[in-house]
Formats: structure tokens, sequence, C-alpha cells
């Protein structure tokens, strides 16, 4: 970094220099050709020639041209790289008591400003408004200027060399100014663009599906907003849903290929197709602040989160071990899915049509489970018939997530919690449903927004975002500057590992979730398929959503190339194809929540691997016994100790020390291991159903539909079309007869007169 902050000042200099230098020749050249001319020639004829040249208009205006872009371009880019660093960037003052000083007072005045920016964030979130979205970029730019002004004086220190580590730590971080490097009205774009983004995605709804709603010419639906009827066999268009909740449940409920194909086709429609041109404008920005603080683009800013030099080939490494396991699964569920809805819907040997998993992105696959399942009749894990008969609440779930923690001996919510949350979606405005969880900066409030439903999927996520909050109550001791995850994928795997001991059979019957639970091996396999929907199912998807943000970022992919590269890598790494025909004009990852609020997903990825390893690691500290996939951790005070000491420690170390905590020293690596032993039973079984089966996919067998005609129109359309083509036989005939009559008249007129 430190590099490439010198290589922008030696490229502005080297500029001016060049431009400086260029505009000496042509005065000099320039002024000796003229006395040349005026003085006859003591010149060789070719260089006379070359001065001609020179002396040429056109020559003049070309070098002067030159001249004032080199000097154009040399001022801005010596002076940013002098001004704004890179990561990392020292001073002179090697006052090291002062330096603590400073830190000192950043530690009161950043809680108090981080708490007025989550306010109105908050604020904005829970009751989408056009004040709450003015009053939320204002507190931004606020928080913006603090971080610049700290900046300013962190980078006075010459702290490279400070004695204490974790000063020195925190100075590293400090010294890294992110989007507030931007010159103001640009920053002000970028935090414009994304709240518009989120905002076109957080209030998009569609049309109920109906076969009758208006069509275009090629038979296609209109998905065009809001239209009237037109004539007597059409509906209007209202759009009235939302993605939360009745689109999440349509995909995951409706098993009408008709149905599913048009809600996948209007979310993206609705959701991903507006926000293209912003997105592109977006990421120019982003690129700007990231080169500012010395990053190549913004793809590599966000990977300097993990600290470590590779990250990329590391995550690589990982996917390309799971890829077996995770090509036996979309095997199997495709075989399922053949039987399901036929050849001609699935692809016996293609990739999976993307709209038949259950969920919007194809992303998880638990909702196919009842069409999948591997003993049907035996124990399945879904429980969500249960709670909604046992008259569960989405308070109810969260009270029951709550006590797994303080099972362990972990933190209760806060009382502010319980009182703050928005844990149901109001019908009285619009607000943001994605889950989030959210940190006061405090330590005192948390709060956790979540349009609960109540389902299995939901109760997870319940967990999944008490995690996030546990951590933050975990850490809360911390300096302010290291109350953060380990690293973001550390963040995201706490409520998943609760969760992979709250979803085994023993507990949900532990819980009365669940009624006779066997040790049976095919109740095994059935609850192994289910987390395999879960867990597996996603690893691809959580792998190649960056691979494609990282390539926009840096230049790889273009504009003419956003989509299609989109639909390559779904294709490539997860085997999965677009119900419908998808053109540059679409942009399908912006239908995905994470894209337009840019919100970085390589975190779940390393979060999924991660969470296997510290299951296996607090099972041990349990003391269980047996398979992994049957540790329950449930109220072992041992487990959530460990727990405790390495959630404890935030960002004051590199994670690489947290996992060494975790696991006693054994490793400091991310590691693939625990999650192939935990479904190690299942993917034997796999290996055994899938014989004869293709595993993998050929991308060329992909089924694509045409248009989205219903059978009837499609009947109706023959039917037309055969009636036109006999009227039009009809017709050829009789003007070929006439013709005929008339032109033989002519001939006989014709042959009479001459
Ligand atoms: C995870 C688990 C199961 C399935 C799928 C996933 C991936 C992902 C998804 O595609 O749904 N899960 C989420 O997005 C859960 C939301 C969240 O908890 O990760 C949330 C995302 C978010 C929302 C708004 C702004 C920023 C991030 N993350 C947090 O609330 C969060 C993150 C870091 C620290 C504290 C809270
Ligand atoms: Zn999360």
């Amino acid at each position: 970094m430190v590099a490439s902050r010198v290589v922008g000042v030696v490229m502005g200099v080297a500029c001016v220099v060049a431009g400086v230098v260029l505009a000496v020749v042509m005065l000099v050249l320039f002024s000796n050709n003229k006395k040349e001319t005026e003085e006859g020639g003591i010149m060789s004829g070719r260089q006379k020639q070359l001065l001609a040249d020179m002396a040429s208009r056109r020559m003049v205006v070309v070098m002067t041209c030159v001249v004032v872009l080199l000097v154009l371009v040399g001022v801005p880019v010596g002076v940013q790289s002098a001004i704004f660093s890179d990561k990392g960037t020292e001073g002179t003052n090697t006052n090291e008591a002062e330096a603590i000083d400073f830190l000192g007072r950043y530690d009161r005045e950043a809680g108090q400003m981080c708490n007025k920016f989550m306010e109105a964030s908050w604020n904005y979130n829970t009751n989408v408004t056009d004040f709450n979205k003015r009053v939320m970029l204002q507190q931004q730019m606020i928080w913006s200027d603090f971080h610049r002004t700290k900046w300013n004086e962190a980078t006075n220190f010459a702290w490279k060399n400070f004695t204490t580590p974790t000063v020195r730590r925190m100075f590293s971080f400090l010294t890294v100014l992110g989007k507030a490097a931007l010159p103001r009205d640009k920053l002000k774009e970028l935090t414009g663009l994304l709240q518009e983004m989120k905002t076109t995605y957080s209030v998009a709804k569609i049309c109920r599906y109906d076969a009758r709603l208006r069509r275009l010419p090629s038979g296609d639906y209109d998905y065009d907003a809001e239209f009237e009827a037109d004539d007597d066999n059409q509906i209007g268009c209202i759009p009235t849903l939302p993605l939360e909740p009745h689109l999440t449940q349509m995909m995951a409920n409706s098993r009408d290929p008709d149905e599913l194909r048009y809600l996948w086709r209007a979310w993206r429609e609705a959701a991903g197709k507006p926000i293209r041109q912003k997105y592109l404008r977006f990421v120019e920005l982003s690129n700007e602040a990231a080169r500012l603080n010395g990053f190549s683009d913004a793809g590599e800013y966000w990977r300097s989160d993990y600290e470590i030099d590779g990250f990329r080939e590391e995550v690589e490494e990982l996917w390309q071990k799971l890829s077996p396991l995770y090509q036996q699964l979309h095997a199997y569920v495709r075989a399922k899915l053949v039987e399901k809805y036929g050849e001609e819907v699935v692809p016996r040997r293609g990739p999976i049509p993307a709209h038949l998993l259950g969920n919007m992105w194809a992303q998880t696959w638990t909702n196919v489970l009842d069409i999948t399942i591997p003993y049907p009749g035996r124990t399945s894990v879904d429980v969500t018939n249960a709670l909604r008969i046992q008259g569960y609440s989405p308070l109810a779930m969260f009270r029951l997530a709550e006590e797994f923690f303080t099972s362990l001996g972990l933190e209760p919510m806060p009382q502010t919690f319980w009182q703050r949350s928005m844990i149901q979606k109001p019908t009285d405005r619009e607000v943001v449903c994605h889950a989030s969880a959210w940190d006061f900066c405090n330590g005192r409030d948390y709060r956790i927004k979540q349009c609960t439903e109540v389902t299995m999927e939901h109760l997870v996520t319940t967990h999944h975002e008490m995690g996030h909050i546990q951590y933050d109550l975990l850490y809360r001791n911390q300096p302010f500057i290291f109350r953060d995850g380990a690293n973001p994928g550390f963040h995201e795997a706490v409520g998943d590992v609760l969760a992979l001991s709250a979803s085994t059979p023993r507990h949900l019957q532990s819980v009365g979730l669940l009624g006779n639970v066997d040790d049976s091996y095919e109740t095994d396999i059935n609850f192994l398929f289910a987390m395999a929907l879960d867990k597996i199912a996603f690893l691809p998807f959580g792998y190649l959503m960056d691979q494609w943000r990282w390539e926009v970022f840096s230049g790889d992919t273009t504009s003419s190339n956003l989509n299609n590269r989109w639909w390559e890598l779904r294709l490539g790494v997860q085997g999965v194809s677009p119900p419908v025909p998808r053109t540059e004009e679409d942009f399908d990852p912006g239908a995905k929540f994470h894209v337009p609020a840019n919100v970085p997903y390589v975190r779940y990825f390393v979060s999924f691997v991660v969470q296997f390893q510290f299951h296996a690691e607090l099972c041990k500290a349990a003391g269980h016994e047996g398979p992994l996939h049957r540790c329950d951790i449930y109220r072992s005070v041992k487990a959530g100790r460990l727990l405790r000491n390495v959630l404890s420690l935030g960002k004051s170390r590199p994670w690489t020390e947290a996992l060494s905590v975790l696991t006693s020293g054994r490793t400091n690596k991310l590691d693939v291991e625990p999650i192939l032993e935990y479904f190690g039973p299942l993917r034997t079984w796999l290996e055994s159903q899938n014989r004869g089966e293709l595993i993998g996919w050929r991308e060329n067998e992909a089924i694509v539909l045409q248009v989205t005609r219903s059978n009837a129109s499609l009947i109706t359309g023959a039917v037309l079309a055969v009636i036109a083509l006999v009227l039009l036989v009809a017709l050829v005939i009789i003007a070929f007869r006439r013709c005929r009559r008339g032109g033989n008249k002519n001939f006989n007129t014709a042959s009479q007169g001459s």
C-alpha cells in the first residue's frame, strides 16, 4: 500500500516534469527553427526537414495539448497521493504518550458520534420516509467529517515505531480513511446513490400472478409497473406484493413452474433492472475512494478486512475442496426435481432452473425438502408446522433463541433490546425488511430489526441475528476501534454456531418441537440432508457473489458484460440457469439485497466454513462423543466459556489468533475438514444414490423458456395462426387467378391490336 502511494506521487511528479520538459523543448526548437530560417542554414537537410515539421502549426497545437494534459493529470495524481494515505500512513510525531492521549479522546467522542448516526439510520430503516432519509444522510456526513478530522490527527504520528502493539494496531485502523477520503460532493453523491438503490430494493412490489395479466406481442407478460385492464379477458396490474413476506413465501411453497417463473422474473424487473445505471456510477465512486486510500480498487479494499495476503486465493482453494460435495447434492436434488416436474422443465444432465429451488436466489434449498427428502415418512426436522400449531409468536421465537445463549452462560439480551427492537413487519409504514442487528455504540442499546415469520427458517435467522448482538455484547469492553468481529465472517458465524446445535432432532425434541426422535440411520440422513440444503447448497452462492463484484470493481467485468458475467458464474459455479432469457438490459445481481445495500458477501462463505470449526471445538469442550452432526452444546458452560474467550477479543487481535485460541493452538487457518467431517455420512449416501447420474452439469443443456405464454394462449395463438395461413393462401390463389384472367384478356387485346 505504501508502495502504491509512492508510485502515485512519483507518477504525478513525472507527469508534471515531462510536461515542463516538453514545453521547454518545444520553445527551444521553435525559436531555433525561427532563427535558422532567419539566418539561413548551418543544419543538415534532414534536420531542416524535422524543424520544418516542428514548426508546422498542427504540431505545435498537438504538443501544447500534450503538455497541458500532462500537467493537468500530473498535479492531481501527485497531490492526491501525497495527501491521502494508503493503509497505515504515518507522520513524524514520535510522542507515544501524546498518541495514547489522542486515542482516549477518540474513544470517548467516537462512541457518541456513532450513536447519533445509528439512531438516525435506525429511524430511516424502520420508517422509510424522505424526511428520515434526509436526517440520516446529514448524520452520515457528520460521521464522515469526524472520521476525516481524526484521520488527519492520527496520520501525524510516526506510529509504526511505537512500542505498544495494541496502540500500533489501533493506528493501523484509524489511518485508513475509507470513503470519507472522497471530496465532499462525491461523498454526498455516493451515499445518496446507496440510499436510492437500497430504497428501490426495499419498497419494490410486484403484481399477483394471473394468466390473464396483459401480454406483449411477443407473448411475454407485461411487467411494466402499474396498468389497468384494457380488455375483458385481462386483469389490471396493481403491484402490491413485497418480497417479505409474500414473494418469499410463494417462492417457498408454490410448485407451479409457470407461477414461479413469473415471480422470479417480476422481482428482477422491479428490484434489479431499475438500479443498473446507478450501480455503475456507484462502482466508479467506490473505486475512486479506494484508490485515494491506496488500494487498487474497491474489491481490494474490501478484502483488506481479512488482514492476510492471498485471501482471494485462499477462498478459491476452500471452494475447490468443497465443490465435489456440492456437486453430489446438486445431482441428487436435480434428479428429484426431474421426478417432480419432468424432463421438459428440469434437464436431467443440465443446470437446475433457478426458480424451482424454493428461494428467490436459489441460495438455500431448504424449502424443497418436502419433494427431495431421502426417507419420506421418517423424522423430518422442519418444525414450521409445530411452531404454528403451538402458537409460537415472533417474540416467543426470540425468547427461545435467547435461552440457548444463556444456557451456555452467555449474555441475556438487555432490557432495552426487548423494548426497542422491531421483530415484526409493521403494517402502517415502509421498512427495510432485510434482517439486521444493531449496536448503538454506547454499551447499552442493542436491537434487532427482522420481519419475523413463524417458520423454521426464521427461527434459524433469529439465532443468526442474536449471534451478532451476543458478539457485540461480549466485546463491548474493548476500545471503540476494536469493537468489531475478528473478521466479518466471524460476526456472521456466531448465531449459526448455536443454531447447528439448536436444529438437531434431539434438541428440537427437548424443546417440544419434535415428537419421537430415534437414533436410526434414516433419521440421521434426513437431518443431514436438510442441513445440507441450507449449508452446502449455499456455498457456491456465497462464493460467487463477490467473485462477481470483485471483477466489476477491478474492471475485468465492464458495463457491456455485467449481467452476462453474473450468469456465467451462476451457471459455472452454482449450476443453476435462468428460467427466461437474460440480456444486458437486466441487472440480476441487483435483485439481491447485499448488492444495492453494498454489503460484502464473501463473509457468509467464510462464516459457513468457520462455523463448523467453532462447532467442532465447542463440542470437544462440551465433552461430546460420537458423530459431529449429533452434537448439541446446549447447557455446556465449558463450551460457553470457550466461546466467550474467543469472542470477547473483538478485533483487538488478528482473526488467525482468535482461531488459535479456539483450537488451543492446533490451527490458525480456515479449514474445511470439520464441515466435511460433519457431512461425511451424507456424502457416502449421496454417492450411492447418484450412481448413473451425471455429477456436474452441461451448461448447453439448460432449459431457458423463450416466452412465458400459458397453454391456453398458446393454443389460441396456434389456431389464429392456422386461420391466418388459410386466409393468406386463399387470397394468393384468388389473386393469381384474377391475374391470369386479366393477363389472357390483355394478351388477346394486344394480339388483336397488332
Ligand atoms: C446467512 C445465513 C443463512 C442463509 C443465508 C445467509 C446469508 C445472508 C442472506 O443472503 O440472507 N444473510 C443475511 O443477510 C442476514 C443479515 C445479516 O445479519 O447478515 C446483516 C446484513 C446486513 C444488513 C444491513 C446492513 C449490513 C449488513 N448483518 C448484520 O446485521 C450485521 C453484520 C455485522 C455486524 C453486525 C450486524
Ligand atoms: Zn448476519
